[in-house]
């Protein structure tokens, strides 16, 4: 059969989330229109006969201003390490910029079989497409191009034929029956990260952690008491919301997805934290999942 391992990398808010989830066709990434909405690699797994393709969803590469960036580049770069493939995953509809520039300077990329795959092509001129194509021509001249849509999944599955040809013969690394590597607390942690970032403008989205504090695995409903982390008092007073019911809205749109992961009736209390500069903390970034270890 033929297996192996496919780095998704890019700038943030390219489609690198929105892909994996269309190929394994689970929401096993969160994905909201806001930047840096990844912060973990994310393993999905796709299965078909004779074939197993493991995906590492990275977190966008950008130039970090705390330390929860550099971190966040560092898993993206170590995952493009020992990889089969690497998909470089850049948004049609915007022109060759100092943000590609830097992934082009700063990812090992050149010897892995490459894939740049131009997403949201269904955003982008014609014209334009075309400059923005022999530029990464000049940078990859061996790389294959396809053009995508992540959000309708538009090539998507020529996008695996390509990979499959890329793959060489190997064993199936995971049961099949294995979609991701992650376990329920990170996605029900994720889960309220997302409803945050969905309700929340761009400063505040930034600077929250999620922590469970404590689950009731046998209480009926099950309980969940998790914490919401942010940086200073004014963020708190937003994310509480007027009367409360910033917060209320967050946990009631929460608690809808997380009963769906776990198929049962939950209660799910959130409480605000502030911990000021969390970001630049080593010790609140190994707490939150955030630390990367080689
Ligand atoms: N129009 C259009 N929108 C897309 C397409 N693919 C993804 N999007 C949207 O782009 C936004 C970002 O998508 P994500 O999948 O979260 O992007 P990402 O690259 O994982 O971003 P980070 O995790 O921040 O690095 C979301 O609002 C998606 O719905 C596409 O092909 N066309
Ligand atoms: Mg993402």
């Amino acid at each position: 059969m033929k297996s192996g391992f496919v780095a998704i990398l890019g700038r943030p808010n390219v489609g690198k989330s929105t892909i994996i989830n269309r190929i394994v066709k689970h929401h096993v990434s969160i994905v909201t229109e806001k930047s840096q909405t990844t912060r973990n690699n994310i393993i999905g797994i796709y299965n078909a006969k004779d074939t197993q393709i493991v995906f590492l969803d990275t977190p966008g590469i950008h130039k970090p201003k705390q330390q929860l960036g550099k971190e966040m580049n560092n898993m993206a770069y170590s995952a493009a390490h020992d990889v089969d493939v690497a998909l470089l995953v850049v948004d049609a509809s915007k022109p060759f910029g100092l943000g590609d520039q830097f992934i082009v300077d700063h990812l090992d990329i050149h010897k892995t079989p490459l894939i740049v795959v131009f997403n949201k092509i269904d955003l982008a001129r014609l014209d334009e497409t075309e400059e923005l194509k022999a530029t990464y021509r000049e940078i990859f001249p061996k790389a294959n191009f396809i053009d995508t849509v992540g959000l309708d999944g538009f090539n998507i599955d020529e996008l695996i034929k390509r990979i499959v040809n890329l793959l060489p013969e190997g064993p199936a690394y995971y049961p099949v029956e294995m979609i991701t590597d992650k376990d329920e607390i990170f996605q029900i942690k994720e889960i309220i990260r997302e409803k945050i970032l969905k309700q929340l403008r761009e400063e505040v989205p930034h600077s929250i952690a999620i922590f469970i504090d404590h689950i009731e695995w046998e209480h009926k409903p099950l309980q969940i008491f998790a914490s919401i982390i942010v940086e200073k008092e004014s963020q708190k007073a937003i994310v509480i919301g007027a009367g409360g019911r910033m917060i209320k809205e967050i946990g009631s749109r929460a608690r809808v997805d997380i009963e769906r992961l776990l198929n049962k009736h939950i209660f799910l209390e959130l409480q605000v934290k502030v911990v000021p500069d969390w970001r630049n903390e080593p010790k609140a970034l190994k707490t939150y999942g955030y630390k990367y270890e080689k």
